[in-house]
Parts: C-alpha cells; structure tokens; sequence
C-alpha cells in the first residue's frame, strides 16, 4: 500500500475508510490536502507549508486559531465537568452563556436555546416557529417560507427551505415550502457593500400571503447576507420590507446568522449591523470560534413566554425538543472565552475597521479574466466566476486548488469564490491573498 507523499503516512484504506462531507472524495483521496496544525491565521500543513486561512475555517475561527485564553478555558472545563445530562439537569456555565449571548443581541431578542450545529439551530427555529402558533391556538399556520440561493444546513428541514438546488436534488420530498426570488439581480454586479435596487423583491412575500394566505404561513427564514451562495449583501431596504411584511400578517421572521452573528458583519450580528430585528435568530460558528460544535437558538422573549403559559402543570416539558448536546459544558466554556477574546481584543469593532480598506482590495480584482461579479460586506466577499463551456463549477475549484499551491485557503462553492478573513486579518496578509488570488485566476487558460 503507497502511501501518499504529504500525507503523514495515512494508507489509501485509511483515507477511503473516511466518507468525507461536501468533498469529491475521489478527487481529494488521489491527492490529500492534509492540515496538521493551527496558530493565528495560518494553517500548516503535512509537508509543513504555511497556508492562510482565507474563510476562517468554514467561517468558524474569526479570532483565529489557537487561542490560547479558549485553550486555557476548554481545558479547564475538561478537569471541572465534561458532560452534564442536558434534560432535566443544568450546570452554571449555561446560563451564564445565554445571558451573554442576549446582551449581544437586539433588544428583545433574550431567550437562547442551545444546539450542536448551525443545521441543528435551523430545525429548532423552524419547530418553534410551528409550535408557536399551535400554542398560540393557529395550528394551521404550518408553512415555511426561505428564499431561493439561501443556505440553511443540510438537514430536512433546513434544505426544504433551502434554496441551493444541488443540496437538496438527491434527497426526495422535503417539507412544503415556498421560495422567495434571491436578490442578485444584473444591475448590481460589481456593487460595493449593500446594493442600492432590490428591496422590490421583497414585495413577492405579499403575493405567497395572496396566495397561500397568512393563516397558514408560520415563518420566513433568511439570511440576511446569504454565504454559501457566494456573499450577497441584502438590497438596501430589503430586510426592512421583509420585517414589515411580516409584522403586518403576523408570520414570524427568522434570521438565519450562522454566518453573520458574532462579528463577521462589524457588528454583534446582522440584524444590529443592517437595523432590522428578527422574532427567532439561529448561531452557530463563530460562537466558539469554530473549537467546539456549538450552536444558538435566540428567541424573542413574547415566543418563549407563550410557551411557558400554554406548557401545562410544570413538571411537564412546554417544548419536546433537544439534543444530547445541547448546552454542552465543554462547548459552553469555549464559547465564554470566544465571546471574551471579541470583546477584550475587540474584534468586532477591528472588522468594522478593516471592511472598507478590504473591499477596496476585493474589488481591484474587477477586470481580471472571468471574474463576472464581486461583492462584500464587512470581512466577507464572493466572486462569481464565468463559466467553462458546460462546467460552472470547475474555473471556481481550478482557482481554489492552484491558491492552495500558493499558500492560500480560499472556498470554492458552485459558481463562486468565498472569502472569509479572520478578523485579525493584517492588511499585508489580505494584499498577499488577492494577489495570489489574482495570480490564479490568470494562470486559467
Ligand atoms: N445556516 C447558514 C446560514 C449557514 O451558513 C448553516 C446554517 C449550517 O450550519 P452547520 O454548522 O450545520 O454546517 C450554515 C453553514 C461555505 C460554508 O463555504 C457555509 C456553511 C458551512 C460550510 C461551508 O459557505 N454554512
Ligand atoms: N438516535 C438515537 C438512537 C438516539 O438514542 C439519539 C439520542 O438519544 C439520537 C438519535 C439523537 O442524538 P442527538 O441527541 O445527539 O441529536
């Protein structure tokens, strides 16, 4: 059995053994790309060359890896309580993180349930968004509304609402849902930070109420920047008209902040940074800086109080619903010491700072071969890449692999090339990656 060069001598039986998630397994198995170690924005990996991390792992690790105070504070937990019965039993470090992660999130936004992963926080806000107007005596209100383009996990729920047609092809029936149109619209190629045309297309929201009618519609979930599609900033305006839309028909607005909460837009979440308040906000990611799974749940206090009046004697459960993993300790601890590193290094404010001197380099790559499209928002930017004759996705994996042969980790999805900085990001270190990243681009024929 050969083992490949940069591979720590990992056998092809042990590399096949693995079933690797959103990955051409064949593809990587000829040809590993093997990370042995982390520190700070650079990963290293089994032939020991330096890479940067330009997506901060899967928009995990803004604070960049190796931590030393989450370390510390992981390792602690570790001696201290490392598992704890999730139902019917607590421990302090919980509370402790819902009532910080509430004080970082608009007012009224104050009760956080806690899961393993963003898809996880995507099905716990969709069943109490169902719940909610059972309880609330209008059990018909079932129908789920995403928009088309948008990313929510990859569980059932998550890719019926979904709106990334690859996702979602294999699978079969899903749950009813109806897509609203996605805000890429030709006009704002190129456009820096958040378009000025699109909030228009809010409006489709009232012609699903005309037709399916609001006594059946229990929530709209969106991102308020979509990611995984590539970085689309929403349409100044466009979130605005979603929230009234759905006040005036009382359907509840989930926003979906995997990505976005905890820094990454310049503020505590997008909501905060683009001035519009969802009734349920989903987290994950960023809150523990990517070192333990770990996601959140936030709801508004009105939902959480409903389920408190309508749960019966209070012995009884008023929401069956949780994970084994839920509130984890270990995952609690890290996300108190993330939370902490934002604040005392003072991240957030530290990628407000940085956006604009990023978009400026991002978008000096306007004009090299097939970039069709560039856009951004805060330490976030997506290039759509023309297509190759009949294969949109290879010129985007062409361009990702030979950024890797430089030195630079950049995400490849569909279409598109995804940045994601970590917000300690030097401005050398971003003027190296879009000159690698130019580079590559040129080198395709
Ligand atoms: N919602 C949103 C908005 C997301 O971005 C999820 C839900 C699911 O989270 P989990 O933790 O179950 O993966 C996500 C995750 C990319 C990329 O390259 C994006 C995600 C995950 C992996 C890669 O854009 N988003
Ligand atoms: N499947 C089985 C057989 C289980 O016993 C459990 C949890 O007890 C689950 C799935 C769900 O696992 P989790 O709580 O980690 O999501």
């Amino acid at each position: 059995m050969t083992a490949h060069s940069n591979t720590c001598g990992l056998s092809q039986a042990q590399l096949d053994a693995h079933w690797m998630p959103f990955t051409g397994n064949r593809n990587f198995k000829r040809d590993p790309r093997i990370i042995v170690s982390a520190d700070g924005n650079y990963y290293t990996d089994a032939d020991g060359r330096k890479v940067f991390d330009g997506l901060s792992g899967l928009w995990t690790c803004g604070a960049g890896h190796n931590q030393k105070r989450i370390n510390e504070a992981v390792s602690k937990q570790l001696s201290l309580l490392d598992y704890c019965p999730a139902f019917q039993f607590g421990h302090p470090k919980s509370f402790e993180l819902a009532h910080r992660i509430s004080e970082l999130m608009p007012e009224g936004l104050n009760r956080v349930f806690f899961t393993g992963s963003g898809s996880e926080s995507v099905e716990t806000a969709l069943k109490i968004a169902r719940a909610y107007w059972r309880k609330q005596g209008q059990a018909g209100k079932t129908r789920l509304i995403g928009r088309s383009k948008g990313y929510h996990g990859v569980n059932f729920g998550g890719i019926s609402v979904g709106g990334i047609s690859p996702n979602r092809a294999l699978y079969g029936q899903g749950i009813d849902a109806i897509h609203l149109p996605h805000t890429m619209l030709p006009e704002n190629t190129f456009t820096q930070g958040m378009p000025e045309t699109g909030a228009h297309l809010a409006d489709d929201l009232e012609a699903q109420i005309a037709i399916h009618d609001a006594s059946n519609i229990a929530a709209v979930i969106v991102e308020p920047l979509a990611g995984s599609a590539g970085v689309i900033p929403p349409p100044k305006g466009y979130l605005a008209r979603l929230r009234e839309i759905c006040t005036k028909h009382n359907i509840l607005l989930i926003f979906d902040e995997v990505i976005t909460a905890f820094g990454r837009m310049g503020s505590n979440t997008g909501a905060e940074e683009f001035g519009v308040v969802p009734d349920i906000m989903t987290t994950a990611k960023q809150l523990t800086n990517g070192v333990i799974p770990m996601g959140a749940v936030i709801a508004k206090q009105e939902i959480y109080d409903t389920f408190m009046a309508e749960g019966g004697p209070d012995y009884m459960l008023e929401l069956p619903h949780g994970y084994t993993y839920s509130a984890h300790p270990v995952a609690c601890a890290a996300a108190l010491a993330s939370l902490d590193v934002l604040a005392q290094d003072k991240l957030v404010e530290r990628v407000k700072t940085m956006a604009p001197q990023f978009q400026e380099m991002v978008h000096s790559l306007k004009g090299t071969q097939y970039v069709a499209d560039i856009r951004n928002y805060g330490l976030a930017a997506g290039l759509t890449i023309e297509s190759a004759p009949g294969e949109p996705a290879l010129r985007p994996y062409q361009i990702a692999m030979k950024c890797w042969q430089k030195g630079f980790y950049v995400r490849y999805g569909g279409d598109t090339i995804q940045l994601g900085l970590p917000f300690t990001a030097e401005l050398s270190e971003i003027d190296s990656l879009i000159n690698a990243l130019a580079e590559s681009i040129n080198e395709l024929d």
